[in-house]
């Protein structure tokens, strides 16, 4: 047996409410018990913060000068000397301590090939830093650079902090670009300039606190009014936009 149910718009004509809630119709609203009854809104999970800021962070240069390694051996205290090209784009995480605040730095890690530009130039806009690498034994990855800057200027925020590595820097022998050289081009563009080595594990931390330290500088410091942030909706401090939480 069923009951014969007519739908209407002011609800649904025909239908005899069971026993139960008749009573309870009858007796007026309801005080609230626990586990039963009125059903309240809950709060969106919150999570325990772990860091005062977010930095994001962009590596680029020419295929095979080294920018996945300068990121591993930053990341990971780790080098490997078989290339593996990056496909597209990867990234990696290291919160660090600086002036007594605890910033998290996201490390977007993009292809040098060609194919990719369409992809990894459209990273550039969301980074607070950028990494121009080039490779001292490789004169090319040098030349490239004042395109990689034009990239920069075309597709990044106008106040990105930049910084060019030349990266190899343990393969004295092998060089092909003059440490002057580096230096000069940095200083046109009133650039910071260090020559690293991913597999001697020169200058590597120093250049990223370094960046890290440039962009802290001109950061505003606004003080949270909470101990908590909200991480449900992918909100907190996530770039550019909100530089401080
Ligand atoms: N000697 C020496 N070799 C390095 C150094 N850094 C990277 N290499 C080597 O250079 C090659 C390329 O390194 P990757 O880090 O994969 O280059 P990449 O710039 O990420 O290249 P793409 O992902 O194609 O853009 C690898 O064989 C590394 O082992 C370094 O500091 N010194
Ligand atoms: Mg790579």
């Amino acid at each position: 047996m069923h009951a014969d149910v007519t739908a209407s718009p002011g609800g649904l004509r025909g239908y005899r409410a069971p026993l139960r809630s008749r009573r309870r119709a009858k007796a007026g609203p309801q005080r609230a018990e626990p586990g039963r009854g009125v059903m309240r809104p809950q709060p969106l999970p919150m999570a325990k913060k772990t860091y005062d800021l977010l930095f994001k962070l962009l590596l680029i240069g020419d295929s095979g000068v080294g920018k996945t390694c300068v990121l591993f051996r930053f990341s990971d205290d780790a080098f490997n000397t078989t290339f593996i090209s990056t496909i597209g784009i990867d990234f990696k995480i290291k919160t660090v301590e600086l002036q007594g605040k605890k910033i998290k730095l996201q490390i977007w890690d993009t292809a040098g090939q060609e194919r990719f530009h369409t992809i990894t130039t459209s990273y550039y806009r969301g980074a607070m830093g950028i990494m121009l690498v080039y490779d001292i034994t490789n004169a090319k990855s040098f030349e490239n650079i004042s395109k990689w800057l034009r990239n920069i200027d075309e597709h990044a925020n106008e106040d990105v902090e930049r910084m060019l590595l030349g990266n190899k820097c343990d393969m004295e022998d092998k060089r092909v670009v003059p440490k002057a050289k580096g230096e000069q081009i940095a200083r046109e563009h009133g650039i910071r300039f260090f020559e690293t080595s991913a597999k001697a594990n020169i200058n590597i931390e120093k250049a990223f606190l370094t960046l890290a330290e440039d962009i802290l500088r001109k950061t505003p410091v606004k003080e949270p009014n909470s101990e908590n942030v909200d991480i449900s909706s992918g909100g907190g401090v996530t770039g550019w936009k909100s530089k401080c939480c």
